[in-house]
Order: C-alpha cells, then sequence, then structure tokens
C-alpha cells in the first residue's frame, strides 16, 4: 500500500498568513526538510520544510491562500512505499508542531492514521497530542524582513544566491511586490558574466566571498561636455588581473631608499664604454633582486592554487612592467641569475621594444617569478605596486634624487632612490619583508656585493 502522508503548515505563530512561494509541483521529489512553500506575514519570511522525504503526489496550496497551523500544504508519498492503486492508498499526517517543540527529543512513534485519499480526513485536530511525527517537527527556517527591508527573499533563495557568490541586495525581483525569485538570481549572474565579470550592474560575483557595492551608474553629459573612449584590450586583460590581484591577495606595501652613488657613477661608466646600449638602473635593480631571491627563497615562491602549499623556484626569471600606449604589459626576462648586466641590457632593450610594437607574445609574458614596476624615468616618491600573481612580490621603484645624508661627521649629497616592495602577506611576513628591502638596499648601494 503506498504510504501518502499529508504535509502541513506547523505552529507560525500566528493565522492567516499569505503564501508567497510555492517551490513544489505534483511529481516533484523531495528530501526532508527540503523547503515546500514560503510564508510571509508583514514582520518575516518562513519556509516551511518537508517533514519527510519523498514524491509529491498533490499540492494543495497556490499562491496567495492565506494558511494557518494545520493547513494542508501537500500530499506526499513517502520514500520506502511501495507502489499501490491509488484506491488502496493511505494517508498519514504529518502532523505540524510549534518551533520550540523542535529542541524537545524526536518522538519515535508514526501516527499512523489510514484514511481515503479523498476523505482527506487525517486533520490536525484527529491526532492526539503528543504523537507528533518526529519529521513533522522541522526548525522553521524564518528571515526577518522587517517592513521597508529590500530585498525581499526567501532564505532557499538567499542560500542559493550565496553559493554563487551574489549580493541578493543588487538583484531586481521579478516577483510579487518585487520579490526575488531563483530565476532573478540566474539572470543577473548571466548578466554579470556577459558584461566580463566588472561590477557595472551590480557586486562582483564571489570574488573570495566578496560582495562589492554595485558600480556607480552617472550620466556624466548632464555635468558637462564628455567623450567617450573604449579600454584596449590590453587594459581590459591587465585591468581583470590587477582587480583580483588587488581583492584577493592581502598586500602590504615596505618601503625603503637604497643610495645608489656609486652604482650609478659606474652605470654612467658603462654606459660610456658601451655606447649601443642603454644602460638602464633597472639592470641593476634585477641583479640585485636576484640576489635577494638568493637569500630570501620565500620571496622566489608562489602559492597553489588550493593556498595551503608554496611551490619554491630554483630559477631566477624576472618581470618588468613596461609602459606601452596601450597599456602596461610584463614581459619576463628568463635566467637573470645566468646574465651579466650587459646582457641584460641588451634584453631589456629588445624586449621594451617588442612590448611597444605590441609584438610580444603570451610566453614572453609567463613564467615570472618576481616583477619588478619603475616609474623611476618619470617621477614620484613611492607607490604600492600590485603584486602579480601567482607571484608574492613586486618592487616599486621610484625616482632617485640627491640627498643629504649624515656620514658621521657631515651632511653628504647622495643619490637616494625610493623603493616600495609589495608582498602578499598570507605568505611574507612583515619582519621577513623589512630584511628583503633591505638586503636589497645594501646590494644596491655596494654593487660589488652583486658580485658575490
Ligand atoms: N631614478 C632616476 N632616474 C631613473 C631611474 C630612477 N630610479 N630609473 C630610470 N631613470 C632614468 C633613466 O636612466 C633614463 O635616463 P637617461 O635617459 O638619462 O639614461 C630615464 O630615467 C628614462 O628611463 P626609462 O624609463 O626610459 O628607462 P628605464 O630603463 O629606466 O625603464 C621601462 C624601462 C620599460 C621600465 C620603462 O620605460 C617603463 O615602461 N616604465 C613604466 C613602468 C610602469 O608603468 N609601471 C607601472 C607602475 S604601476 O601600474
Amino acid at each position: 500500500m503506498a504510504d501518502l502522508k499529508e504535509a502541513l503548515v506547523p505552529d507560525i505563530g500566528s493565522d492567516k498568513v499569505p503564501v508567497i512561494e510555492v517551490m513544489i509541483k505534483a511529481g516533484d521529489r523531495v528530501e526532508k526538510e527540503q523547503s515546500l512553500i514560503t510564508l510571509e506575514s508583514d514582520k518575516a519570511t518562513m519556509e516551511v520544510p518537508a517533514p519527510f522525504a519523498g514524491t509529491v503526489k498533490e499540492v494543495k496550496v497556490k499562491i496567495g491562500d492565506e494558511v494557518s497551523e494545520g493547513t494542508l500544504i501537500a500530499i506526499i508519498e513517502a520514500d520506502g512505499a511501495a507502489v499501490a492503486s491509488p484506491a488502496a492508498a493511505s494517508v498519514e499526517t504529518a502532523r505540524p508542531s510549534a518551533p520550540a517543540a523542535a529542541a524537545k527529543p524526536a518522538a519515535p512513534s508514526v501516527v499512523d492514521q489510514p484514511a481515503p485519499v479523498a476523505a482527506r480526513g487525517a486533520l490536525p485536530g484527529n491526532v492526539p497530542e503528543g504523537d507528533a511525527l518526529p519529521s513533522a517537527r522541522p526548525p522553521l527556517d524564518a528571515t526577518i524582513v522587517m517592513p521597508g527591508d529590500a530585498p525581499y527573499a526567501s532564505p532557499a533563495i538567499r542560500a542559493f544566491a550565496r553559493e554563487l557568490g551574489v549580493d541578493v541586495t543588487q538583484v531586481k525581483g521579478s516577483g510579487r511586490g518585487g520579490r526575488i525569485q531563483r530565476e532573478d538570481v540566474s539572470a543577473w549572474v548571466k548578466h554579470a558574466l556577459a558584461s566580463g565579470a566588472r561590477p557595472t550592474g551590480g557586486a562582483v560575483a564571489s570574488v573570495g566571498g566578496l560582495s562589492l557595492l554595485p558600480w556607480p551608474k552617472v550620466d556624466f553629459a548632464k555635468f558637462g561636455a564628455i567623450e567617450e573612449k573604449p579600454l584596449s584590450r590590453i587594459q581590459k586583460i591587465s585591468g581583470a588581473n590587477l582587480s583580483r590581484n588587488w581583492v584577493m591577495i592581502p598586500h602590504v606595501t615596505q618601503h625603503e631608499d637604497a643610495d645608489i652613488t656609486e652604482m650609478d657613477a659606474f652605470r654612467k661608466q658603462l654606459g660610456a664604454e658601451n655606447k649601443d646600449l642603454k644602460i638602464s638602473p633597472l639592470v641593476f635593480q634585477i641583479k640585485a633582486v636576484v640576489a635577494a631571491l638568493k637569500a630570501f627563497p620565500q620571496f622566489n615562491a608562489s602559492l597553489d592554487e588550493s593556498g595551503e602549499k608554496l611551490i619554491l623556484k630554483k630559477y631566477f626569471h624576472i618581470g618588468i612592467a613596461v609602459d606601452t600606449p596601450d597599456g602596461l604589459v610584463v614581459p619576463v626576462l628568463r635566467d637573470c641569475d645566468q646574465k651579466g648586466l650587459l646582457d641584460l641590457a641588451r634584453e631589456m632593450g629588445e624586449i621594451s621594444k617588442k612590448a611597444r610594437d605590441k609584438k610580444l607574445g603570451p610566453a614572453e609574458m609567463s613564467g615570472g617569478c618576481f616583477s619588478i614596476s619603475s616609474l623611476g624615468g618619470i617621477g614620484g616618491t613611492g607607490f604600492t605596486p600590485i603584486v602579480n600573481a601567482p607571484e608574492v612580490a613586486i618592487l616599486g621603484v621610484s625616482k632617485a634624487a640627491i640627498k643629504p645624508v649624515w656620514n658621521g661627521k657631515e651632511f653628504a649629497p647622495r643619490l637616494i632612490m625610493p623603493m616600495s616592495l609589495s608582498y602578499d602577506h598570507r605568505v611574507i611576513d612583515g619582519a621577513l619583508a623589512a630584511r628583503f628591502a633591505s638586503f636589497l638596499a645594501s646590494q644596491l648601494g655596494d654593487i660589488r656585493r652583486l658580485l658575490l
């Protein structure tokens, strides 16, 4: 005989609460505690969960119905029931109970009240007090929504949105009274993906569990003349990478000055001897960085995807941020530990020309261990470079300037170069970063050390 049971509205604390959502239909399979309907009083929305698992035979409520404790929601063929003809079917009542009763130990008995389906006689009043079914005591999942608070979304929809990393406050509801439906959340995600994950229409979906405010929508033309200029392909790609890195990496920037007086004198001397080459301060920085990576292997590393393992690299490929008319690119100079200053100067010249001529291939921009971003040719006294994931640190270089430095007897004019080392604080501690930066400064302050 089929084991048909009635799922009833439990004690909801008030009478005549409207049904605002029906989540099941005949033929649906439901698991125990899966939401059947959502009710909305003037203070709260509540989902009524299934008291047992089974297959929905008949749904007895519709949107707009007003229900009270004991109202029949659906007839469900409980799991484990043998298939039988309707005539032979019996109905058992899953008696509602007050939410407070949910804390009590579950009553072991099951009320069997066979009755023809058509008669549906197993109403709550027919069941003796205290004989509530264990499965009839599911806790109500109520979300308090004070009047005026938006948005209206049932707990199931909120859970669905959370799963997709969607902030429901960003979703426009198409249901009654602006209520958010499952389809609204799906449509929002589709729109976010189609718009290139840029937060124009609302929160960025699931960025490490963050949901952000929507991008401000402003009609700039209202305030004056404007012109629209699409972002370049490079800007779009690097913008997406920079956003991810900025949001997902806990950045800290350590500032340090390097006295490059002697280094710069040597650089000029080298330049005079190699007129066909541009000997930039950058090549010295690359050599100093390689020495620092060898001394502090934690910096020559990447977190694996799980975030639980560090991958230490035994090679020394350095990325150099190059400013091009179309945006920022980061070509990688390989095996910098095996190259001399002149080799690096030559390669730097070639690769930055290639970058500006848009001739860099993907292979030339991958595999970096650490990046250097130099604004030294332009100006500034410090900035916060963004770590180029999956690398764990980046060196920002600002413009060197002559500064008075106390040498123990007097102030001497020295060429001081500001450096800004940003690092991923998940991998690198502040003390280690300070040591790395000060080691770098000492290498650049005494280039003989680079030979060690
Ligand atoms: N202090 C003082 N002068 C410096 C310096 C520094 N730290 N670094 C470079 N200079 C000097 C150079 O020696 C050069 O002077 P000379 O012409 O007299 O030799 C001048 O500044 C211009 O240098 P440059 O910028 O053309 O060349 P570079 O080798 O120093 O740098 C490159 C090459 C590709 C890194 C650079 O052109 C570039 O694109 N920088 C921008 C990087 C960038 O945009 N980063 C992004 C930051 S955050 O998004």
